[in-house]
């Protein structure tokens, strides 16, 4: 019996890929498709996929065509299941071709020509691009668009400058002052601010029947932020609060990990997120188009501790060092968070700097994650015992932007908010940030 073996991601499985597997097929009595894992793909850069690996898998079951499917999950894997199964022919199409002649060590190596005139990309673009507006300070501005061009299906139209800008001028888009004209424009808006303005900028782009993507906080109250939520969903739009750090893998799977056990009951959480390039701090620096130290970061380093210890905190008390307490520029905050059975301090600063570590500590254990902690590819469960420390390793590309991207456009086209910050973690953000603004339990040092 000629076994033969083919791999792919098979996203919205085509016509050139049905074809490749019937010619696969053909060239032996036994065919093995091997279909990639969504985690694997992403380390692939494929980051696009409009269908799970379950729908992916049964798509392909569905053409008859395969007498045994596989789950790809990593790299050398081909070599793996060549031996395992026993294979002869290994083939895939010849826009591979040479890419895997190492192999031919193992067994036959066939490109087949490739179906002109088809992909699951074109698939995928040929539904409506999502257009989004770009509004407020240049600051994230450069590193959004870049992140855009490497998902499908979005594209930046416009850009809404209320504020001055430190960036020079994006070439072959359409430049506003007038938010109404940019509105009238797009489909959606991604927000950037300044921070005390995000609330009116949402409001407005919501009422105008437009999808918000808002930088956090998204707005300085529990209340405004609920009557965000509230206003998206009665007008059936997608409203996402913008923290990148949601979307790294390593960090979600460490909230995951926090909550089965492997470290214990979690009982405290430290987390610190300090950066001075700001500049914020320099004696004369014009404050006028910054972020505080606790817009800036509290929204990342809060993250964690109402993710893993949730919203329901009994106290919380902060301590500030200010630059210039009237414009409400902080140097420095602390606050620490009592909850019924655990506690948790964040330190934020723009003034301050300090190691950006991640510690949740367990009463088995810690996890461990090295600076910068909120754009993180690795962390480690550390235990008493040292030979059972774990250490844990996921790609992240473009900081987590551009996975939050996919999730706002996927968001969008299947009309189901899918955002890794949940509305009652933004709107606990808001309230932090709120309570901060006016003095709530605030020392000042
Ligand atoms: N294919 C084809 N004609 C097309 C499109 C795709 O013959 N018009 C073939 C590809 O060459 C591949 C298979 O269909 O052999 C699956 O394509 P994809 O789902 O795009 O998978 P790909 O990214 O090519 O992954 O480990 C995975 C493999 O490297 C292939």
């Amino acid at each position: 019996m000629i076994k033969v073996i083919t791999y792919g991601t098979y996203d919205l499985l085509h016509y050139g890929h049905i074809r490749l597997l019937e010619r696969a097929k053909a060239l032996g009595d036994y065919l093995i498709v091997g279909i990639t894992s969504d985690d694997y793909d992403k380390t692939r850069g494929k980051i696009n996929n409009q269908q799970t690996l379950m729908e992916r898998i049964a798509a392909v079951e569905a053409t008859g065509l395969a007498d045994e499917i596989v789950v790809e999950e990593y790299d050398g894997q081909k070599i793996d299941d060549i031996k395992r199964f026993d294979v002869d022919i290994f083939t895939v199409g010849d826009d591979w071709v040479g890419f895997f002649d190492y192999l031919k060590e193992y067994c036959k190596v066939v490109y087949l020509p490739r179906t002109e005139g088809i992909s699951s990309s074109q698939v995928r673009s040929e539904k409506q691009k999502l257009r989004i507006g770009l509004v407020g300070s240049a600051v994230f501005r450069t590193k959004f668009i870049n992140e855009t061009k490497v998902v499908n299906g979005v594209e930046v139209l416009g850009i809404c400058a209320s504020e001055k800008g430190t960036e020079p001028e994006v070439k072959d888009l359409f430049h506003t002052s007038d938010y109404d004209e940019l509105l009238t424009k797009v489909d959606a808006v991604y927000i950037i601010s300044k921070p005390e303005k995000h609330y009116i900028d949402t409001k407005k782009a919501l009422l105008a029947g437009k999808h918000v993507l808002c930088e956090s906080p998204i707005a300085f109250s529990r209340e405004e932020a609920k009557e965000l939520y509230e206003l998206a969903e009665s007008k059936g739009l997608i409203l996402m609060d913008a923290i990148k750090t949601a979307y790294s893998t390593a960090y979600a799977r460490l909230v995951l990990l926090s909550k089965t056990g492997r470290i214990g009951k979690v009982v405290s959480i430290d987390s610190v997120c300090t950066s001075l390039r700001d500049g914020i701090s320099i004696v004369g620096a014009d404050l006028s188009n910054k972020w505080n130290s606790m817009c800036g970061w509290a929204p990342a380093a809060l993250l964690p501790v109402l993710q893993i210890m949730g919203t329901n905190y009994k106290e919380k008390r902060y301590c500030t060092k200010f630059l210039n307490k009237k414009d409400n520029v902080d140097a420095f905050t602390k606050i620490d968070f009592v909850y019924d059975d655990c506690v948790a301090t964040i330190k934020v600063g723009k003034g301050v700097k300090a190691e950006g570590e991640l510690i949740i500590a367990g009463t088995k254990g810690y996890i461990y994650v090295p600076a910068p902690w909120w754009k993180t590819d690795y962390f480690e469960i550390r235990y008493e015992n040292p030979e059972n420390n774990r250490r844990f390793f996921y790609q992240l590309d473009g900081e987590g932007i551009r996975y939050e991207i996919v999730v706002f456009a996927k968001s969008i086209a299947q009309k189901k908010n899918g955002s890794y910050v949940s509305a009652d973690i933004s709107e606990s953000i808001a309230q932090v940030i709120g309570d901060f603004n006016n003095r709530v339990n605030l020392v000042e040092i």
